[in-house]
């Protein structure tokens, strides 16, 4: 058995990175795990509109029946939106298991970027990522995300990641594992939902060449660690901080009561927020995933100009 018994990359994706032709990756936890059906499957079915329109190719990457696709159909992406909380959560560890098995699984940020870069993608676009949650010196509940960031060479843009987690140590660890992050049009990392956090990033970017080159001198010089860029969602769909910081509170909480740990836990946090803010949370999710998309486009077209 070998690689290409587990990855399928569709036939328009192959075609695009053949000729050089910018490519942007979509993770699926979003879908199965992050929205409700059917605004799940609306929204995966817009941004890979959005990504078309602006003449970039999507890959939303996900896992059926054992085979790591980089490009899911229309069929594939309704699949995985219907089934919701059945598609299990696949990370790095879970992966063998799911291939093995034939099994279907969600991709977090690290196995998109995981696959991303086997099929030869650079640049993926999501809402936020996993960080240090709080609590971790004791828990040492750290995401496989911040790993994958540090040893494997794709762009992931993102809102920034939720105050559900310690940006404090989140931005720490990143330093540590050498990933840069980097701020678009801002020098303070969001948190998602709002546009600030009290934190700082690592570099301002104002454009999506800089960002392009940045990552360029990377690659060209041997590092193979991913790139963060951290871009804040829309002023006019950011919540109140402290609508935010209430609901994530009582999350916490929760989570404490009920014992929640492990792969549930991120799940479980995000879940409890959604409920207790409702509609609008999910509006402003949504719209932040449109807005990243838009950003990785450029970001992607920088890079294939200077191919
Ligand atoms: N944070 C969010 N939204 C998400 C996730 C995290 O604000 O959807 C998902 C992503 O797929 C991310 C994963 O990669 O959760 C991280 O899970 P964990 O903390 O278990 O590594
Ligand atoms: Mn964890």
């Amino acid at each position: 058995m070998n690689l290409n018994h587990y990855l399928e990359v569709s036939e328009e994706v192959k075609e695009a990175l053949k000729n050089g032709k910018p490519v942007v990756a979509l993770e699926s936890t979003i879908i199965s795990h992050g929205m409700p059906y059917p605004q799940n499957v609306e929204t995966a079915k817009n941004v890979e509109k959005l990504i078309r329109n602006t003449g970039v190719v999507p890959a939303t990457i996900a896992i059926i029946q054992g085979r790591m696709k980089a490009g899911c159909s229309e069929e594939e992406i309704e699949y995985l939106g219907k089934r919701g909380q059945n598609v299990q959560k696949a990370s790095r560890r879970d992966l063998s298991v799911i291939l093995s098995r034939g099994e279907d699984g969600a991709t977090t940020v690290t196995t998109t970027m995981l696959i991303a870069h086997l099929a030869g993608i650079q640049v993926f676009a999501t809402g936020g990522i996993g960080g240090v949650h709080r609590g971790a010196e004791t828990t040492m509940d750290i995401s496989a995300d911040l790993e994958e960031l540090s040893d494997t060479p794709v762009i992931v843009v993102c809102a920034g990641a939720k105050s559900i987690l310690d940006l404090g140590l989140t931005l720490e660890y990143l330093e540590t594992k050498g990933v840069p992050v980097l701020g678009y049009q801002t020098e303070e990392l969001p948190a998602f939902y709002t546009r600030k956090s009290g934190f700082k990033v690592d570099y301002r970017m104002d454009t999506p060449g800089e960002i392009a080159d940045a990552f360029l001198a990377q690659r060209a010089v041997g590092l193979k660690s991913g790139m963060l860029i951290t871009n804040p969602i829309p002023e006019e769909y950011s919540m109140d901080k402290e609508t935010i910081d209430h609901a994530i509170s009582q999350a916490l909480e929760a989570a404490k009561k009920q014992n929640i740990h492990g792969k549930e836990t991120t799940p479980f946090l995000l879940d409890h927020v959604k409920r207790i803010t409702g509609g609008s949370s999910l509006q402003s999710n949504i719209q932040l995933v449109y807005n990243n998309a838009r950003l990785a486009c450029e970001v992607a077209k920088e890079i294939s100009n200077r191919g």
